[in-house]
């Protein structure tokens, strides 16, 4: 039985766009099991973020997407380390907007930055959906 490569990522996935979809689709690439650490409501103030759907709505979503494997709550920025031993992940990845934040989680296991999707975000989303009424 060759080893389940475990791949872990976070985020608030708000709005799902492609740029989202190419991120996971990538990092599914990676390895046979990918894990989101989904960023709760609560988080996202932290984050200085506020997302349109709420947790609930965006897990339900992000756990009908084929790439994703397991979602569970990102509560904190440091959990990160602990999540990687508790779920025995094999890569690290994000987009590389976050090239070098993630760099410290090197001594748990290979940290991958791809490369974002251009032109599209959830802001740029909300902006167009705002200026369409
Ligand atoms: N992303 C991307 N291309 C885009 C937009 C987002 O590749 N056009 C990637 C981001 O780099 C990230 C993931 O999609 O890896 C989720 O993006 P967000 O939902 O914006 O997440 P973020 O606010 O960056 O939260 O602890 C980490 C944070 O929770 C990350």
């Amino acid at each position: 039985m060759i080893n389940k490569l475990k791949i872990i990522t976070y985020g608030t996935f708000d709005l799902l766009h492609i740029g989202h979809i190419n991120l996971l689709k990538r990092s599914k690439t990676l390895g046979h099991y990918l894990m989101v650490g989904l960023s709760t409501d609560e988080f996202n103030l932290l984050k200085h973020k506020s997302s349109i759907l709420s947790f609930e709505d965006r897990k339900t979503i992000l756990e009908a997407i084929k790439y994703v494997d397991f979602v569970f709550q990102e509560n904190s920025w440091n959990q990160k380390i602990d999540d990687i031993k508790k779920y025995n992940a094999d890569i690290f990845v994000m987009g590389d907007d976050w090239q070098g934040e993630f760099d410290y989680l090197k001594t748990e296991c290979p940290v991958k930055y791809l490369p974002r999707t251009s032109k599209i975000s959830t802001t740029l989303y909300k902006n167009k959906l705002k200026n369409a009424k």
